[in-house]
């Protein structure tokens, strides 16, 4: 039997796969890819780039590494994501602990013997005392089942499928459906690369200009100098990332309009995610959410030359409620005369034929279908596996009311499982790598400690997960952030349980963990085979 059975082998599995190693327990990882890099193996579409800077969206833990490494853009783009994690993999040597092509369909709980009894689609099975998922927020696709969609006589792709070793599309008619992080990016880059694009838009679209570009010399090395500094000044930030661009954050209206505007301003040039820091309430006042979003539609509008286009183009949600994005040229991508843009959210796509996408009356022709609709956040892949706890009960039925964990980390019923950034954990609203360390970090303080304890079961209480689940939502209701269809309530996905999942607060969230700890694994039932 091994010691522990790690998923996944992006971020989140090799830096398990390199504490337990430490810990000198035995690991067997799977991996459903070819090779490592987890999201940023998948998502290899045109344009894909992380929305967090490169000299944040990277592993702290080896000081050497993050002196040794070089970022090239502000931005990094999924290549140089994906060869740092590569790198990360042959300098730890950590490949050799992973079987890829390999994905696991299934686990069960042993209560007799403590252990789980993992399955994967080569028809092995592996049994391991503890069962860690690094599986991913983003990682099982969501494509909609339009009718029609097998009669179509071109090529359909997904941005979270793209094709490694990528496509010429300079001779087609290209059309997208999704205005997401994924549709965003890969538009003004797809329109770029193809003969004519057709943008299928269901919702507008929040996003600021990323104002990526080349990093220099000086600023790397300014962050560099003082790199430990840096990592502990982001990680008591909310979301752990952003240090640079924390402000003196006050209301919006505290301040007078032309304050306001003049703020707003200097956050657009600057360009990225912290836009939204603008003013303290502005993803938790409608009113102060309304000036910022205004101001956005305002950008639209001097942008895009057609004002009908522009109309369309303007969101009318809460600013933020849907992942806020980033991009480059997205917009202007629109005043194109080889783009055009179809409003299917008045008028849903009603089919897809041989040659195209009809709406309403009208077949918009395409020789290359593209979507960008994004995933089965948070939960799909693990409720996709067939885990079973105590009794033999199946976790889709654990979860049927929406996901049911203590800290993110842990299931009642489903002893020695562990969910690396799982739901009710900070997860997608940080800095992914920062989440990942401290959940890796956590995991393997606790399996130590069982081990030396001579222990071999931790389970959350029920208690514990239902007030959990309470504390989770009381935060988000707190926030205008269950306020409109997003994937982080999992209402992109028909028939999902509306559920917000990630849990807003980095630092907060990180002192209850060492809380929990400090308090003899509070809420926690430790225990020993036998
Ligand atoms: P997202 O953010 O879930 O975006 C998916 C997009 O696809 C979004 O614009 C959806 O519109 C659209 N969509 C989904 N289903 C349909 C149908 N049936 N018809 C038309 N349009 C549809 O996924 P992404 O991959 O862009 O980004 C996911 C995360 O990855 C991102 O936030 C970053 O964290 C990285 P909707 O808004 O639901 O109306």
């Amino acid at each position: 039997m091994k010691d522990a059975v790690v998923v996944g082998a992006g971020f989140a599995g090799l830096y398990m796969v390199h504490n337990l190693r430490s810990l000198g327990c035995t690991v067997q990882g799977f991996e459903a890819g070819a090779n490592v890099g987890g999201t940023w193996y998948w998502n290899r579409y045109p344009g894909a780039r992380c929305d967090v800077e490169s000299m944040e969206y990277s592993y702290q833990f080896d000081a050497d590494l993050q002196q040794e490494w070089t970022w090239t853009e502000r931005y990094a783009p999924q290549p140089e994501i994906l060869s740092y994690i590569n790198h990360v993999a042959d300098r730890h040597e950590l490949r050799q602990h992973f079987q890829f092509d390999t994905r696991v369909v299934g686990a069960s709980y042993d209560e007799g013997g403590d252990y789980w009894v993992v399955a994967a689609d080569d028809g092995s099975e592996v049994s391991a005392r503890f069962l860690i998922m690094a599986t991913g927020c983003l990682s099982s696709t969501n494509t909609p089942d339009i009718p029609g969609i097998e009669d179509f006589a071109g090529e359909v792709l997904h941005t979270g499928r793209w094709p490694h070793e990528g496509i010429d599309l300079t001779q087609r008619r290209v059309g997208i459906i999704g205005t997401g992080s994924s549709g965003v990016q890969a538009i003004p880059v797809l329109a770029e690369q193809s003969a004519h694009l057709t943008v299928f838009q269901r919702t507008a679209q929040y996003t600021i200009p990323a104002r990526n570009r080349g990093l220099e010399a000086d600023e790397i090395e300014a962050v560099k100098s003082s790199y430990p500094e840096f990592r502990a000044g982001n990680n008591a930030m909310p979301g752990a990332y952003g240090l640079p661009y924390q402000a003196e954050r006050v209301s919006a209206f505290d301040l007078t309009p032309e304050e306001r505007v003049e703020e707003l301003e200097r956050r657009w040039q600057v360009g990225g995610t912290t836009f939204m820091w603008a003013f303290s309430d502005a993803i938790v006042d409608p009113a102060a959410n309304e000036v910022v979003a205004e101001f956005v539609r305002g950008k639209i509008h001097e942008v895009v030359s057609d004002p009908e286009t522009a109309d369309l183009l303007s969101p009318h949600h809460v600013i933020g409620c849907k992942r806020i994005v980033i991009d480059t040229n997205y917009f202007e991508t629109f005043n194109r005369d080889d783009v055009s843009l179809v409003d299917v959210g008045t008028t849903p796509i009603a089919e897809i034929t041989a040659t195209g996408v009809r709406v309403g009356g009208l077949v918009h022709e395409v020789d290359t279908l593209v979507f960008a609709t994004g995933f089965d956040a948070m939960t799909g892949t693990i409720l996709r596996m067939d885990l079973r706890g105590r009794g033999g009960r199946p976790l889709t039925d654990s979860w049927a009311a929406g996901p049911r964990t203590y800290l993110g980390l842990s299931v009642p019923e489903f002893p020695n499982l562990f969910t690396i950034s799982g739901p009710g954990s900070p997860s997608v609203l940080t800095n992914m790598v920062a989440s990942i360390e401290q959940h890796v970090e956590w995991i393997a303080d606790c399996i130590d400690h069982l081990r030396s304890h001579g222990l071999t079961s931790i389970e959350a209480t029920p208690e514990a997960a239902d007030a959990w689940v309470d504390h989770v939502n009381a935060v988000a209701d707190q926030t205008l952030y269950p306020s409109c269809n997003s994937w982080y309530l999992g209402a992109n996905v028909p028939g999902k349980t509306r559920v917000f999942m990630p849990l807003p607060g980095f630092p907060p969230y990180v002192k209850k963990c060492e809380q929990v700890v400090a308090n003899g694994y509070d809420g926690f039932q430790l225990g020993a085979v036998g």
